[in-house]
């Protein structure tokens, strides 16, 4: 079952069929006692809709908090290192990497967020900027993951590689996130053999493609939200982003306009446009 945000409402699809869900906060939605269940009785009543087709969709998060963990794959372990060699960090990447801390930071809020067909941003400060895709865990206020959407952590390489400690500034900007386009609503783990895809078009080609699997995630998705809850509260649930295992080659950067589609096969595709610079702050 999936449930989505859009300018209509809220809605939930099952095979192919969408249904309007009554309630109508997203807060109420993450933190209902048992969302499946109620998801559920909606289909089971039968009243499918027509009108989702004319409706916006709107990035699914309500007043949660979006963090995210890094160093999760190899991959992204072994980019970090090479791009912080000269500014000797890459020993915290190895050792993050292994440690059984992980690394966790603080993304942004739903104003950060771009929704599946709206722009993401690249930093007008930046010269080396790459997508994320990342399976993003959808967690209740009981830290119970209640559902999984896919993510985009957009980041500025060059600034992260100048200095670990600008990973803020490198991580943290308008629409430096994108989530989307749905939540699939579930209490089953994802197989392993979930494959993230990562596309990238730019003038109508395909300027870098890669993908990877679940079985490449070093850390368990329950143990990345059991540090997530340590000493926090999320009464509204939150949302953690899982890392990346798709970093494009050192000579690539995004540039305006180009296209990036990120598919994790039972959720959907999240798909966006880059911008840069002021123009489009709210779309
Ligand atoms: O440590 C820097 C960020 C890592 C990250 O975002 C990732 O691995 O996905
Ligand atoms: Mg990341």
């Amino acid at each position: 079952m999936k449930l989505y945000r859009t300018s209509n409402g809220n809605y939930v699809e099952q095979d192919g069929s969408f249904y309007r869900v009554p309630e109508r906060s997203w807060d109420a939605l993450i933190t209902h006692r048992d969302l499946r269940g109620y998801l559920s009785s909606l289909v089971d009543a039968g009243d499918a809709v027509s009108d989702f087709a004319s409706a916006r969709i709107d990035a699914p998060i309500g007043s949660q908090e979006v963090w995210a963990a890094g160093v999760t794959y190899f991959r992204s372990r072994s980019a970090r290192m090479a791009e912080a060699k000269d500014a000797g960090g890459g020993d915290f990447y190895d050792r993050v990497y292994s440690a059984e801390r992980p690394e966790l930071f603080f993304k942004g809020t739903a104003s950060r967020v771009a929704a599946t067909g709206s722009h993401v941003r690249i930093r007008s400060d930046a010269k080396w900027s790459v997508p994320e895709p990342e399976l993003t865990l959808v967690v209740n206020q009981n830290g119970r993951i209640i559902g999984y959407t896919v993510g985009n952590d957009m980041s500025s390489r060059d600034i992260e590689g100048e200095n670990p400690l600008y990973l803020p500034q490198a991580k943290v900007y308008d629409r430096s996130c994108a989530l989307g386009p749905c939540i699939l609503v579930s209490d089953e783990p994802l197989p392993a053999t979930t494959p993230i895809h990562l596309e990238i078009q730019r003038k109508g080609v395909t300027a870098f493609s890669g993908a990877t699997t679940l079985a490449e995630l070093k850390r368990k998705p329950a143990a990345l939200v059991e540090y997530l809850f340590r000493e926090n509260n999320f009464p509204s649930g939150a949302y953690l982003m899982t890392g990346t295992g798709i970093v494009p080659p050192d000579s690539f950067t995004l540039l305006p306009d180009d296209r990036i589609r990120i598919t994790i096969d039972p959720i959907g595709t999240l798909e966006n446009e880059v911008v840069q610079g002021s123009a489009v702050h709210q779309a």
